[in-house]
């Protein structure tokens, strides 16, 4: 027959390009507001590309890294759809490979929200191997998509210029809010601190270990690390911790022994949803 061959070797997919350093189709400033309800049916309609847990990786080029999102939580479902809303479109434009993480302390005992990160940090390398982590209260949102939701070569800062802040630094040693270190960066400093229970002063303490360490503090230009906080009246359960002062003058003498290499918890679940990835966990109270 004068048919020709058929080829049975199928065509060897090209290796994806690295991501571009600055990815092409960001926008800039966002107009950021909460007036309008938001349903999750809505935000995964929006984003049909983001997989089952709250994973996406860039279907076009190869990033670099990849970034575990952990957000400590308790009781800020609303918070969360609108967190949901306003971040997965924003990492995407981002090219960022990233999982998000909600860390959910069951029970009603005092809040601890460095011990919960702690508990995200763990629990992201379970579930694969991120090399990049970032902190971020569910009620904070970038302004502005050239605030980029990776690591760099020092500890980030990335919610320098919060609104209810009027859109500044409230003092020098801030690490507040949103934050990213790689993996590596968060080993050297032993993790974040288990022992703050209640309101404040964890994030000093997580500053003091990293200038006690000898990095620094990295952070984006003041124009583009612009935040909206969804407002809120406090919670219940997380006070303003009365020893948070007194604490954070003692970071050197503590923070070898209290860290990710004394953490304790107990896992009750882990959901994967379609946007976000729940683990809900028992992390104990105050002594
Ligand atoms: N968080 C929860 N549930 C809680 C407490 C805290 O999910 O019950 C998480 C959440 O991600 C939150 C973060 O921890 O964004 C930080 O807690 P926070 O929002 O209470 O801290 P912030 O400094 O507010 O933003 C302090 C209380 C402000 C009261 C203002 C009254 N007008």
């Amino acid at each position: 027959s004068t048919k020709p061959e058929a080829n049975h070797t199928p065509p060897t997919p090209k290796p994806l390009p690295p991501c571009p350093e600055v990815p092409p189709g960001l926008v800039g400033r966002l107009l950021i507001e909460f007036s309008s309800q938001i349903t999750l049916e809505r935000v995964q309609r929006e984003n049909p590309n983001v997989t089952e847990g709250g994973k996406y990786t860039p279907p076009d080029c190869r990033p670099k890294q990849k970034v575990a999102i952990i957000i400590p939580f308790r009781h800020r479902d609303n918070h969360l759809k609108y967190w949901l809303h306003y971040l997965h479109p924003v990492l995407r434009r981002q090219k960022i490979s990233y999982g998000i993480f909600i860390i959910n302390q069951l029970g009603e005992d005092t809040f601890n929200r460095a011990k919960l990160l702690n508990v995200g940090y763990t629990e992201a390398l379970k579930d694969a191997e991120y090399d990049c982590f970032i902190f971020s209260d569910v009620d904070l949102i970038p302004m502005d998509d050239r605030n980029l939701y990776h690591c760099y070569d020092q500890p980030r800062h990335f919610a320098i210029a919060m609104d209810k802040f009027g859109f500044r630094l409230p003092y020098a040693g801030y690490f507040g809010g949103v934050s990213g270190l790689s993996k590596k960066q968060f080993l050297k400093i032993n993790g974040f601190p288990n022992e703050y229970w209640g309101w404040g002063g964890e994030d000093d303490d997580i500053y003091n270990r990293i200038t006690l360490n000898g990095m620094k503090v990295s952070r984006p230009d003041v124009r583009i690390g612009r935040y909206r906080m969804i407002k809120h009246e406090r919670d219940k359960h997380n006070e303003p911790n009365p020893q948070r002062f007194s604490k954070i003058q003692n970071t050197k003498n503590t923070m070898r022994k209290d860290g990710i290499s004394s953490l304790m918890y107990r896992v009750v679940s882990v959901k994967k949803y379609p946007l976000y990835t729940n683990i809900s966990v028992e992390i104990g109270k105050p002594p």
